[in-house]
C-alpha cells in the first residue's frame, strides 16, 4: 500500500516535471501517467526524515561523578552511527532530489551518513576518505552500498578530492560539517531534548570538528529559547583548530592533525562556528583533553554504560570523566551548582574491539 504522503510527493513532484532514472533490484516503479514513472522507494525516503528520535538517557555513574543530573542523549544509535545523519538527510532531502550521485568527503561518519541516505534515495555514494581511515569504516561504507575513495593523509586532502569529482563528473557536493542545511538539519538534536527534559539543562556537552554539530546545536538552543545555556565545546589536543581560533581571535589553519580522533581532524573550523564564539550570542566554552583522556573516556563508557563510541566521541565524554566539568565550575567558568547536564554522545563507526586494543596499544593506555 502506498503512504499518502508519498502520494501527495508524487502528485507535486509531477507537476514540477519531476522524473528518476534510477533504479535498483529493490526497488518497484509506479505508472502514474503514461510518461511517469518515478521510484516509490525514493518518494517513501524523501517524505520523512531519514533520523530517529534517540533516546535521552539518565546517566546514574556520570551524575554521580559531576553532581548534577547527566542525561546522554544517544546519537550512537541513530542508522548510521552517529548524529551525522540528522544534517545529512536533511541536505540531501533538499538537494539531492534529482541527484545523478551524491559525493561526500569524510573522516567516516559524515559518510556512513551520506551513504545511508543515498541507500535510501537509490541515488550512487562516493565517499572520499583520507587515507586514516581504518579499514572498518571502509568496510562498513562498502557494506552501505557505497563506493569508498581513499585520498590523501587528512579530510582537507580527501575534501579537494570530492570537490573536484562533483565538477568533473556532475555529482551533488555533501559536506560533512560546513552548511547551513546541516546546522538546521543537527538542531533537531535539541528540540527533540527539550521534549523530554523536564528542565532546562545547565550546560551541553559536545564535540567539536569542523563544528558542524556546534553550529547546529547552537541553532536549536536558539530555537527553543534557551541562549542563557552554555556549550562545553571539546577537541582533542592535535585536532583543535576551534581552540586555536578561539585562543587566536581568528580562523587558524593547523599544519596537520596529530590526534587519534581523525573525525575531529578538520585542520580549519568552519567561518560560522568561529564567529558565535566571537558573537557572545551563547556562552561557548572550548576546552582540550588528550587523547589518552578521550580514549580512558571510550573505555569508562562502555564499562559503564555499555555502549562503544569512538574517539571522537570520548573527546566529550572525557570532561565528565576526567573532572573537567568540576574544573570549569572551581574556575567560576560555569555556575556551581549546575542545572542538568545534556551529553550529545555523538557516536561514531570507527570503533570496535580490535580498534580499540591498538589504540591502547599505540597511546600507551
Ligand atoms: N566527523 C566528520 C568530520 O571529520 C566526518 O566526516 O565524519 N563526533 C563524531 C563521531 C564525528 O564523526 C564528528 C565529525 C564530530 C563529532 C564533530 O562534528 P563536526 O565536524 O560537525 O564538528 C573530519
Amino acid at each position: 500500500m502506498v503512504d499518502f504522503r508519498v502520494l501527495g510527493l508524487l502528485k507535486s513532484l509531477h507537476r514540477q516535471r519531476f522524473s528518476s532514472h534510477v533504479k535498483t533490484k529493490r526497488t518497484f516503479n509506479l505508472t502514474f501517467h503514461s510518461n511517469f514513472s518515478i521510484s516509490v522507494q525514493r518518494l517513501g525516503a524523501m517524505a520523512r526524515p531519514f533520523h530517529l528520535n534517540t533516546p535521552l538517557l539518565e546517566s546514574v555513574s556520570m551524575t554521580q561523578r559531576v553532581g548534577t543530573p547527566v542525561f546522554l542523549k544517544m546519537e550512537n544509535s541513530q542508522p548510521s552511527g552517529s548524529f551525522k545523519i540528522r544534517g545529512i538527510g536533511h541536505l540531501c532531502q533538499q538537494l539531492a532530489t534529482d541527484s545523478k550521485g551524491v559525493v561526500c568527503s569524510s573522516g567516516g561518519n559524515a559518510g556512513m551518513a551520506a551513504a545511508y541516505v543515498a541507500r535510501k534515495m537509490c541515488v550512487p555514494a562516493t565517499i572520499v576518505v583520507p587515507s586514516s581511515t581504518p579499514q572498518l569504516v571502509v568496510q562498513r561504507l562498502r557494506d552501505q552500498g557505497a563506493t569508498v575513495n581513499i585520498t590523501g593523509k587528512v579530510w582537507d586532502d580527501a575534501n579537494a578530492e570530492a570537490l573536484r569529482l562533483a565538477e568533473a563528473e556532475g555529482l551533488t557536493y555533501v559536506p560533512p560539517f560546513d552548511h547551513p542545511l546541516l546546522w538546521q538539519g543537527h538542531s533537531s538534536v535539541v528540540s527533540e531534548a527539550a521534549a523530554s527534559l523536564e528542565e532546562k539543562p545547565g550546560a551541553v556537552l559536545l564535540s567539536v570538528g569542523g563544528g558542524g554539530l556546534l553550529c547546529g546545536v547552537i541553532q536549536g538552543l536558539k530555537d527553543v529559547g534557551w541562549t542563557d545555556v552554555p556549550v562545553i565545546a571539546m577537541e582533542t589536543v592535535g585536532a583543535d583548530c576551534f581552540n586555536a581560533a578561539v585562543k587566536a581571535g581568528r580562523l587558524v589553519t593547523l599544519d596537520d592533525i596529530t590526534s587519534e580522533a581523525k573525525c575531529l581532524g578538520a585542520k580549519t573550523v568552519c567561518r560560522k562556528a568561529f564567529e558565535f564564539s566571537q558573537s557572545g550570542e551563547i556562552s561557548i566554552i572550548s576546552e582540550l583533553v588528550t587523547d589518552q583522556q578521550a580514549l580512558g573516556a571510550v573505555e569508562t563508557f562502555l564499562d559503564e554504560e555499555r555502549v562503544l563510541v569512538e574517539m571522537a566521541c570520548g573527546a566529550a565524554l572525557a570532561a565528565v570523566y576526567s573532572g573537567l566539568v568540576h574544573r570549569l565550575q572551581d574556575e567560576g567558568r560555569l555556575p556551581a551548582p549546575l542545572g542538568p547536564l545534556l551529553v550529545i554522545v555523538c557516536g561514531g563507526s570507527s570503533m570496535d574491539m580490535e580498534q580499540l586494543s591498538h589504540l591502547k596499544h599505540k597511546l600507551h593506555t
